[in-house]
């Protein structure tokens, strides 16, 4: 059991208890611009903003206050500041545009927001319209504001029950989801899933490139090295081609990053020094086995796969290395419990595909919305994903519940295909989902992406039609094979379905020869 103070203000344990301890002169933030923050150097960038926050900004706490930034150090500091202030953040995705953080300003009724100067101009154009929103700070000027202000600032005193974070999920599927988590909540995410499954060391160096308003980002590369001490590498630019080459320059122990940023990665493994890596997680999607296979091949070392969601805030159910059984996303990380439940809630045994339900440290609280109820069934979660638990406790992905495709009375999960497909030499990427069909009501339809110099065919076509039935159950292959330059894909790394189904919606009833040349 993790067991917090009634009174606490997490920033406290990640930060000021180093300084405390004596190891402010440890590195806390190596970045591209050249910045080196000790923990001391760390612990006074927060203090003088949140001197900044609390003082002319009139932060107080409860206020919530908007972060639009790519990762790098002083978006940490100023996460770090609002909370330590009482505040709560509400990290953005530099992505988004006027309109959609427009919905979210709204819905956190957000009147601060600290930007990135560079990210400037789609935030302004939300104020304009928002009756919310009434200050915009810039990077440079809040730089400016902290230089003269004082280098201490005392802890508001929070409860661990108070709010600190507000995580807007990426709403695939109708508006953004706004999910509440507590100060306790921050911690519970290191002392369970790090802890036991990780178990980073405060030599660790940590790096990846899930953005910080992402919660897999914020875990991997602030939260987790914090707790121990450790130090992480915040990159502004972090596609598989900006990661190989920082690995090399900052020799970090711990990557965080997509199943598709590791895939990518492995053909350019032997232009790059990446030896210092001793753990590397994948999450965000499901890991391939092929991916998985493959990654271990080229580097000796087993991907620490594990779901998250930014419901439960962090990853629920992983492996430790010495347990990791491949293909498989692992067993319910220590704290939390899951099971797998068939349509009327009820449990259901080994081996039956139903939908995974977990409850543990964290869980999830959203803000004012309906689907809540659909979300926390009987104090369970239930995530919106269809999973199989083996006889040893192991659970194995099959699909989102929606990526099931219905196909003449056979349910497919669009995933197991794709898996099937990325254990071809010539697929680089895979996409699989239903396309209607008057026959079989659906028909499995596949995108795929050749690695660089494979010659697409008809040939080809039927070759990785046959190479799938061996691999799987013959009714699973692909009728249609279309092959394209890329996939779609959300700034957190995961596989825009809806948007391949739309498309294949479209593509329905053309020659099965779509995409070829
Ligand atoms: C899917 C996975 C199979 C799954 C997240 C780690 O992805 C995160 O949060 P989101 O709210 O999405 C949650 C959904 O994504 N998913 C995530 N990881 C896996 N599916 N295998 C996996 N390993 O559908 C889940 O319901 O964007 C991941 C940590 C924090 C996070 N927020």
């Amino acid at each position: 059991e993790l067991a917090y103070p009634e009174r606490l203000n997490c920033v406290t344990a990640f930060v000021d208890s180093h300084v405390a301890e004596g190891r402010g002169e440890r590195t806390a933030i190596l970045a591209p611009d050249g910045t080196h923050w000790t923990y001391a150097d760390l612990a006074a960038e927060i203090d003088r903003i949140a001197n900044v926050l609390t003082g002319p900004l009139g932060l107080v706490p409860g206020n919530r206050v908007l972060l639009r930034a790519p990762n790098n150090p002083t978006m940490v500091a100023a996460y770090l500041a609002v909370i330590k202030a009482g505040g709560i953040v509400v990290a953005t995705m530099p992505l988004l545009r006027a309109k959609e953080l427009g919905q979210i300003v709204d819905r956190a009724e957000i009147a601060l927001a600290l930007c990135d100067d560079r990210l400037m101009d789609e935030l302004t154009k939300t104020a304009g319209s928002s009756r919310f929103l009434k200050r915009i700070v810039g990077f440079s000027e809040l730089k400016a504001l902290a230089a003269s202000a004082a280098p201490t600032f005392t802890a508001i005193d929070t409860a661990r029950d108070d709010v600190c974070l507000f995580g807007f999920t990426s709403g695939t599927t109708g508006e953004p989801k706004c999910t509440m988590h507590f100060h306790r909540d921050l911690l519970a995410i290191c002392d369970a899933y790090a802890r036991n499954v990780l178990k980073p060391t405060p030599d660790d160096r940590f790096i990846g490139s899930p953005p910080l308003a992402f919660t897999f980002g914020l875990g991997g590369l602030v939260l987790f090295p914090f707790r121990v001490g450790a130090s992480t590498v915040l990159l502004e630019k972090a596609s598989p081609g900006d990661l190989l080459p920082a690995i090399a320059t900052y020799k970090p122990t711990i990557c965080f990053t997509a199943p598709t940023a590791y895939r990518a990665m492995i053909p350019n493994l032997r232009d790059h020094d990446w030896r210092s890596l001793r753990k590397c997680v994948s999450a965000g999607e499901a890991l391939p086995k092929a991916t998985f296979d493959a990654w271990e091949e080229a580097t000796g070392l087993k991907l620490m796969d594990g779901i998250g969601a930014t419901e439960m805030l962090h990853i629920f159910i992983s492996a430790p290395e010495e347990e990791i059984r491949p293909g498989a996303t692992g067993k319910p990380v220590p704290g939390y419990e899951a099971k797998v439940i068939g349509a009327d809630g009820e449990d259901l045994p080994p081996g039956k595909p139903g939908r995974l339900a977990v409850r543990g440290p964290t869980g999830c609280r959203y803000l004012a919305d309906d689907r809540q109820r659909k979300y926390v069934v009987n104090g369970w979660n239930v995530t919106g994903d269809t999973y199989v638990r083996d006889e040893d406790g192991y659970f194995w992905y099959q699909a989102r519940n929606d990526d099931m495709i219905v196909s003449a009375g056979y349910n497919i999960a669009g995933p197991e295909v794709e898996a099937a497909l990325l254990a071809h030499p010539t697929v680089a990427e895979a996409g699989v989902v239903g396309q209607p069909d008057p026959e079989r009501g659906m028909i499995v339809k596949a995108y795929v992406v050749p690695k660089p110099d494979v010659t697409v065919t008809p040939a080809l076509v039927v070759e990785l039609q046959s190479f799938v039935k061996n691999e799987i159950a013959p009714y699973k292959y692909p009728r249609e094979i279309a092959f394209v330059p890329s996939l779609p894909r959300t700034e957190t790394g995961k596989l825009q379905r809806f948007a391949l189904r739309e498309r294949a919606a479209r593509e329905a009833g053309e020659a099965s020869s779509a995409g070829l040349p």
